[in-house]
C-alpha cells in the first residue's frame, strides 16, 4: 500500500466527520473526576454534545472505568465520547475520539493505531502547533489557554483571543474548540473569534448550577443567523 493510501485509510469517514462537527458546535464538557451524576446532567441538563473524560493523575484502571461509565451515560444521551490521553483506553471502551497533547503519542502514530476508528483531536497551544495538527490531518483543534486558567498544572502561555483567531482562521475547515478560563460571560467574545465550541472546566463543573452554565456557554454558539 502506498503510504497515500495508508494515509487516507486511516482517516475518519466524511460521515462521521460532519457527525463530530456538528457536536462540537456549542459547550463541550469535560469529566474531570469519578462522578455519575456529573457527567449525566453535562449531557443532559447542561446540554453539552460531547464529554470528554480527563482524570489527572489516574493509573490506566481509574481512567478505563471512568470512561466505561461515561460511554454508557454519552450512549444513553447521545452525546459523544472522548477520552483524553490514552488511545488504548478510547478503543477499548469505542470512544467517538481520542484528545491528544502534545507530549502523548503522535498524531500520526495515533492515526495508524486507530486506522479511522476513532477522530483525533490535538490540543494546540501556538500557530505552529496549529499549523502542524492541521497537515497533519487532525479531525478537531483544542486551542487554549485563550485565558488564565487555574485548573491545568504547568499550563502553557495565555494565548489571548487575538491569537484565537488567527488559529481558527488558520485551521481553516478544522473546527477549534478553545479552552482555559472559559466562563459562560467569556463565551461571546470566543463565539466571536470562531471558535467552533468552547470547554470549560472549573467554570460549569464547579459552578454552584453547572446546569445553567453550561447552557448559558452554549448559548453564544445558538445566536439565530444575522439577517
Ligand atoms: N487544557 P478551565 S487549559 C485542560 O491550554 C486544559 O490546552 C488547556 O480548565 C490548554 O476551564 C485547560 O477550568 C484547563 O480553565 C481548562
Amino acid at each position: 500500500m502506498s503510504e497515500s493510501s495508508a494515509g487516507r485509510d486511516n482517516r475518519l469517514s466524511g460521515e462521521r466527520r460532519r457527525e463530530l462537527h456538528a457536536a462540537l458546535a456549542g459547550y463541550y464538557a469535560i469529566l474531570d473526576r469519578d462522578d455519575r451524576d456529573l457527567a449525566e446532567l453535562l449531557v443532559s441538563a447542561a446540554g453539552a454534545r460531547v464529554l470528554q473524560v480527563r482524570i489527572k493523575p489516574g493509573s490506566a484502571a481509574e481512567v478505563l472505568a471512568v470512561a466505561r461509565m461515561a460511554r454508557e451515560v454519552t450512549r444513553a444521551h447521545g452525546a459523544l465520547l472522548v477520552v483524553n490521553d490514552r488511545l488504548d483506553i478510547a478503543l477499548a471502551v469505542e470512544a467517538d475520539a481520542v484528545h491528544l497533547g502534545q507530549d502523548d503519542l503522535s498524531l500520526e502514530g495515533a492515526q495508524k493505531v486507530a486506522s479511522g476508528r476513532l477522530a483525533i483531536g490535538i490540543s494546540t497551544h501556538n500557530l505552529d502547533q496549529v499549523e502542524r495538527a492541521v497537515v497533519g490531518g487532525a479531525d478537531y483543534l483544542g486551542f487554549g489557554p485563550v485565558y488564565a486558567t487555574g485548573t491545568k498544572e504547568n499550563p502553557d502561555p495565555i494565548a489571548g483571543v487575538d491569537m484565537l483567531r488567527a488559529a481558527v482562521r488558520l485551521a481553516g475547515e478544522v473546527p477549534i474548540i478553545a479552552i482555559g478560563g472559559i466562563t459562560p460571560e467569556r463565551g461571546e467574545e470566543v463565539a466571536a473569534a470562531g471558535a467552533a465550541g468552547a470547554a470549560a472546566i472549573a467554570s460549569v463543573n464547579g459552578a454552584a448550577d453547572p446546569a445553567a452554565a453550561g447552557r448559558a456557554l452554549a448559548t453564544w454558539w445558538r445566536m439565530p443567523p444575522l439577517p
